[in-house]
């Protein structure tokens, strides 16, 4: 009942790639599920880097529309590189309050600043390999929750296309 009388809202999630090749892909989930958020949307997804470099739409789906913001910042072409370097898992988990509460579990941009008990602080160091994106607002969690979906449907048209 409180649930239905509070804003339920969605935020995207992403392992990144360093976080897909250390093996946190479970201890992630995990966390998120002991909270009691709901996973609605998961998917494995590796971007080719012309693609991320090149086309708006994939730069969109793979780095957010905050990260086309950093475009101007010294270490963008770094962070394109970083998040092209391998798969990352997409994902999408539900709940009152859990665009805020999920850059909680996650922690600071500086994992050598994130609270220990947080994702970042308990897992890395560096700002460059922090392990995981969350969104930053319900508008931003909306919005990459809609760029995931279609990146979901696409995938599943080239399978029906390709077979
Ligand atoms: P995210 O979008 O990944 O959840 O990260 P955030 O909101 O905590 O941080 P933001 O400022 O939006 O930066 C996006 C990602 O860019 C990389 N970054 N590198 N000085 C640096 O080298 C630097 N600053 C930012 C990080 O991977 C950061 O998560």
């Amino acid at each position: 009942l409180v649930a239905s009388l509070e804003q339920v809202e969605q935020t995207y999630i992403m392992v990144k790639p360093d976080g897909v090749q250390r093996g946190l892909v479970g201890e992630i989930i995990s966390r998120f599920e002991r909270k009691g958020f709901k996973l609605t949307g998961l998917k494995l997804f590796q971007c080719p880097k012309e693609l991320a470099e090149v086309c708006k739409f994939a730069v969109g789906l793979m780095c957010h529309e905050h990260y086309k913001d950093l475009k101007a910042k010294s270490f963008y072409p770094t962070l394109i590189d970083y998040i092209t370097s391998g798969p990352v898992v997409c994902m999408v988990w539900e709940g009152v309050g859990v665009v805020a509460s999920a850059r909680k579990l996650i922690g600071s941009t500086n994992p050598l600043q994130a609270d220990p008990g947080t994702i970042r602080g308990d897992l890395a160091v560096q700002t460059g390999r922090n392990v995981v994106h969350g969104s930053d607002s319900p508008e931003n969690g909306k919005r990459e929750t809609g760029r995931f979906l279609l990146l979901v449907f696409k995938h599943i048209i080239t399978e029906m296309i390709s077979s």
